[in-house]
């Protein structure tokens, strides 16, 4: 154990939450940081391990969000903390384009390895999921010397410019913050809850729609990649029908464009496999990587078919701290977790558990519409009892409620009308069911 002290794996409160402390720290917060920060609990976090958060009024608190998809390994991993450790005492910077290290080295490696395909794959380190996607465009769009970027709706890929542009949804991400970035085409995303057509023909007729787009108003020869989340994580979990991602891999690949699966939130053992286009077996030109890749440490990777990440002239790529030391040992230490402790089993484990009593619910209480994810990426949309109509107040109340009891869980979609569930995956089972059954009893508690 390389934390302090071990931290019992039990929700315990000792105040109301927030707690005093809290509140008087969430005060100072109020005064001193940005009012454009937004905030989802009201608790001011001192220690963290495995799946349980402590405040600092002294609360164990679940978590049930890892602080969206990041300690898929869970907080404050041994093998993650004695890397990161051993790392910091040897040396923390020296900027991996001015002198190497092996970390990085170590770690693209691995990347090259866990992507999908057999062919060669070479990799990029930068800090962000942002800074990943922009520089996998810069590189899709250098190596076909074409501008057109196709993302969809509902989507999420980052706060940048380039990436804001990227994201579909106006309201937080975007409002006011323009002008935004050209070039960028937006095609409408199958989300097989509110399809209008054939749930039976979605792939398809979606399919079919998007590619006559493509043809007759960008043109194919303008495009230089396809981006898209292979299951959407800000959108609300939204998983496309079978069939689609392979429609576009291959498209993409008859046409001459980089096809770009970003994986910041859907990767790294959560849905039960290392990445979600491992479901249908899609082989991407370009992987996005970032979140569950450290366990909890800045990093992101562009992993791509060698020729692809090769086209950029020497220099061309780079960044201060892009693949700093520490990020890398944490990555390695990460990763090692992952297999060692069998995260994809644990993944899809939590999955069934996960999904049985979601369904349970969506028996009891009409406003559950949907129940949607896989392995230990879950959600579920609320709407108002007989409609598909979003019902945000009921999102609320429910969060509302497990916070009040120790239970942290975050929302997402475009209605602001989803409950979306990323528990870190070691979390044990006593955990995981008495986060749910307090899930319960928030849904009882509705009037
Ligand atoms: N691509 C698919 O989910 C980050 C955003 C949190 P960064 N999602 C969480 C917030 O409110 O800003 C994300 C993602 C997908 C890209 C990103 C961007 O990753 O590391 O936040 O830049």
């Amino acid at each position: 154990m390389y934390s302090k002290t071990p931290l019992a794996q039990e929700r315990h409160l000792v105040t109301a939450i927030p707690g005093p402390k809290s509140q008087e720290a969430l005060a100072r917060r109020a005064a001193a940081t940005s009012g454009g920060l937004g905030l989802t609990f009201p608790v001011v976090i001192e220690r963290a391990q495995g799946a349980i958060l402590q405040d600092i009024d002294g609360n164990s608190l679940i978590d049930f969000g890892s602080g969206i998809g990041v300690n898929n390994v869970g907080n404050t991993n041994d093998r993650v903390v004695k890397r990161v450790i051993d790392q910091v005492q040897s040396m923390t910077h020296t900027c991996f384009t001015v002198a190497p290290y092996m970390g990085y080295i170590e770690v693209c490696e691995l990347l090259n390895e866990l992507m999908p395909g057999t062919h060669a794959k070479k990799s990029l380190l930068v800090n962000s999921g942002a800074e990943a996607v922009e520089n996998a465009v810069k590189i899709a769009r250098h190596f076909t010397k074409r501008p057109a970027i196709v993302v969809f709706e509902h989507a999420y890929h980052g706060r940048t410019n380039l990436t804001m542009s990227l994201t579909a949804k106006n309201m937080p991400y975007k409002d006011g913050f323009g002008p935004f970035a050209g070039e960028v085409f937006r095609m409408p995303m199958p989300y097989p809850y509110r399809a209008i057509t054939n749930a039976a023909t979605l792939a398809e007729d979606s399919f079919e729609e998007i590619s006559h787009r493509i043809e007759k108003e960008i043109g194919v020869h303008n495009v230089a990649a396809i981006l898209i989340e292979p299951i959407q994580g800000e959108g609300g979990f939204i998983v496309p029908p079978k069939g689609f991602l392979p429609a576009l891999a291959d498209f993409s690949k008859k046409h001459g464009i980089v096809f770009i699966a970003d994986e910041v939130q859907s990767g790294f053992c959560r849905t039960g496999d290392w990445f979600a286009v491992n479901d249908e077996n899609v082989i991407p030109d370009m992987v996005v990587t970032a979140k569950g890749i450290a366990g909890g440490l800045p990093l992101a990777g562009v992993t791509g078919r060698a020729d692809i990440m090769d086209s950029v002239h020497v220099a061309g790529l780079g960044g201060t701290y892009g693949g700093n030391p520490v990020a890398c040992a944490a990555a390695l230490g990460a990763i090692e977790s992952m297999k060692e402790d069998k995260l994809n089993d644990r993944a899809r484990h939590i999955g069934q558990v996960l999904g049985d009593k979601l369904r349970e619910l969506q028996g009891k209480y009409p406003i559950i519409g949907d129940v949607r994810g896989r392995g230990a990426m879950q959600a579920i949309e609320l709407v108002k009892a007989g409609t598909k109509e979003p019902n945000t107040q009921a999102m609320q109340d429910v969060i509302k409620y497990c916070t009040s009891k120790g239970v942290l869980i975050l929302t997402a979609g475009t209605y602001v009308n989803v409950i979306r569930f990323l528990p870190p995956l070691i979390i044990s089972d006593a955990l995981l069911k008495d986060a749910l059954d307090v899930l319960e009893e928030a849904f009882a508690s509705l009037k």
